[in-house]
């Protein structure tokens, strides 16, 4: 049975203080690399857990930097790792960089939740010029990579939910679902946007209860696949810390609230 595991990224500098961060490539906190090497820590003490074959994760530092943490303390930074802003993080238009809070005051608490957890609910778009989309050489890769898979895709300069699942599942039905059907165990280190994203997906959630999902940093889910038919095997997935999950998913969803 393959088996995906899934998870958010340790917590980032800009989650330790409040900011919205979307395609800003802002790096861990020191808390941030230690809920890393705990999430490896969990997977480690999991009986029945398959060791992950290959590994996805973003474009994006914090992605990137938990990818490298778990894998090595799995002892496998050997196995393939593949990027690409597919796994990025919903890119959060103009409201990057802003502090949650001073957003919350400004457009009210209906705008900000709506913004941050609707399934159609697009932030304010920021500006076209690279800058302020956070769009530099990195991206240019995943262009010619689409290109060949025949997958084409404009970067975004703000995204709904809604959104962050169009750009997700052609990569993940050609690429991802084709290491699963081979028998591999797939590592997914993202955000916490793309792991709504494809949970809302595997599990056909509806789109008002996908909103009262928050996912915490660093504690990996567990999915199991039936072979056949690359579904969920059982109705629900599962935290490896199901208790922290709880705790830390509801830290996640009271942000910018003080
Ligand atoms: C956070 C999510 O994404 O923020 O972009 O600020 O997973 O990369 O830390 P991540 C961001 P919320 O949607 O929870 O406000």
């Amino acid at each position: 049975m393959p088996q995906i595991i899934i998870l958010r990224h340790g917590e980032s500098e800009w989650n330790k203080s409040n900011k919205f961060c979307g395609w800003v490539d802002i790096p861990l906190s020191v808390n941030g690399k230690d809920q890393a090497l705990k999430s490896a820590d969990l997977i480690l003490q999991q009986t029945n857990m398959k060791m992950p074959d290959v590994c996805f994760t973003s474009r994006l530092t914090r992605a990137n930097q938990t990818a490298e943490i778990i894998l090595d303390r799995l002892n496998r930074l050997y196995i393939d790792t593949y990027k690409t802003w597919r796994l990025n993080e919903r890119h959060y238009g103009a409201l990057q960089g802003r502090d949650k809070t001073e957003v919350l005051n400004e457009f009210g608490k209906e705008k900000y939740m709506f913004w941050r957890r609707a399934f159609t609910g697009c932030p304010p778009l920021c500006k076209e010029d690279a800058k302020c989309r956070c769009v530099d050489g990195r991206y240019a890769i995943d262009t010619e990579d689409e290109q060949k898979m025949g997958l084409s895709g404009e970067l975004p300069r703000g995204e709904s939910l809604k959104m962050v699942i169009d750009r997700l599942m052609p990569y993940y039905r050609l690429v991802i679902e084709k290491h699963l059907s081979q028998g591999r165990n797939v590592l997914i280190v993202t955000h916490g946007s793309v792991v709504r994203a494809l949970l809302k997906v595997l599990y056909e959630i509806g789109d008002d209860a996908i909103s009262h999902i928050d996912i915490p940093n660093g504690i990996p889910i567990r999915i199991d696949l039936d072979p056949a038919t690359l579904r969920p095997a059982s109705e629900k997935w599962v935290y490896l810390d199901p208790e922290r999950a709880k705790v830390e998913a509801e830290k996640v969803r009271l942000q910018g609230f003080k």
